[in-house]
């Protein structure tokens, strides 16, 4: 259902078809909608030739990391063939979006080369343009992988940099057609836990993505096609975290689609004493809590499972897929 015909139609997510996916309607700047829509209200999101509806239902992008080094262990290293497959699976445990990048942003990572990264990522993302129905998204903050993963048919920029390290990102987005998330980070992934400090985190980190959004419109982006993210482990602790985690409606005000992504890191091992391969269940409390908050997109390592969290999430707090519901309302209920 994540892909869907505009006016939309609520319709399974998922699947290797071509089913729902409608080539792109004419619309202008704007259409994003003023101020903060409440959650429930269909919205939509336009990523080259595909229409995201959004507010019905929270849509889960999945994560392929074609890294040796990524912090939640599932990089693939530079074996394409493998990232391949994994996306395919992801979107098969029911993933709507897949987010595909070739560097590590972990506290510390090392900087990888242009030239790794294009090696890394532009294959993968052209096959799994190419095999899968779901838009395509690349993880980068350099202007070269951005140009050539949108040449190899990417539908969506991940800019950890949030458009104001390098700008030339969303201009390179918005020439494209495709969507951009702006994502805030303190400093860089080398540097961004060492003194960690803001007066008042949330004015902060909304006055950062204000900025985005302005720097991605003045780019040429549509507010349709500008995804905000409040950068959860990216030069925060762990109450930044939790503060930010209690206060979505703060980045939900600034009126784009919300991007949440916790997975596995670190803050929840922090809580739960548990390592990074052991924190699905406290992932499932953040996702739980970010869809109750409007979260639009979460962005996770563990599709299957937080498809089932986002599926029971979004029916308690959105009263969606009333049709399913009215069916099992006929079966025995416990
Ligand atoms: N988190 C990571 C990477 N990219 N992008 C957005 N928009 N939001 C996030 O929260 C976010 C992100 C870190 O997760 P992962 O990709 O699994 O780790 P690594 O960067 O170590 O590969």
């Amino acid at each position: 259902m994540g892909i869907l015909a505009d006016p939309p139609l609520p319709q399974r997510r998922g699947g290797d078809g071509d089913e729902g996916v409608t080539p792109l309607p004419q619309r202008g700047r704007g259409d994003g909608g003023e101020g903060a829509p409440a959650p429930g209200r269909s919205r939509h999101m336009r990523c080259r030739d595909r229409v995201l509806e959004l507010g019905r239902r929270t849509l889960v992008m999945g994560i392929v990391n074609v890294t040796p080094d990524s912090f939640s262990g599932d990089g693939f290293g530079s074996d394409i063939a493998r990232a391949v497959r994994h996306g395919q699976q992801l979107v098969a445990d029911g993933a709507d979006l897949l987010d595909v990048g070739g560097e590590s942003t972990r506290p510390g990572a090392a900087p990888v080369s242009v030239e790794e990264e294009l090696r890394r990522v532009v294959p993968v993302v052209e096959q799994l343009v190419a095999l899968v129905a779901v838009p395509i998204s690349v993880d980068t903050r350099k202007p070269a992988v951005a140009r050539a993963a949108l040449g190899a048919g990417a539908h969506l920029v991940n800019d950890v940099g949030g458009f104001q390290r390098q700008p030339e990102i969303p201009a390179l987005a918005a020439a494209a057609g495709a969507a951009a998330v702006a994502m805030h980070m303190r400093g860089s992934p080398e540097t961004m836990q060492r003194d960690v400090w803001y007066e008042d985190v949330i004015a902060e980190v909304v006055d950062y993505l204000a900025r985005s959004r302005e720097i991605g419109l003045a780019a040429g982006l549509a507010r349709d096609q500008i995804v905000l993210d409040p950068g959860i482990g990216f030069g925060k602790t762990l109450d930044h975290n939790l503060t930010i985690l209690r206060n979505l409606h703060a980045f939900r005000a600034l009126g784009q689609p919300l991007l949440v992504g916790t997975s596995r890191k670190s803050f929840i091992g922090h809580l739960t004493g548990r390592p990074v391969q052991d924190r699905v269940f406290g992932t499932a409390a953040t996702v739980a809590l970010a869809v109750a908050q409007g979260a639009d997109i979460v962005r996770v390592h563990d599709v299957a499972a937080m498809a089932q969290v986002v599926r029971v999430s979004d029916a308690i707090v959105r009263g969606c897929e009333r049709e399913h519901l009215a069916q099992l309302n006929t079966d025995e209920h416990r």
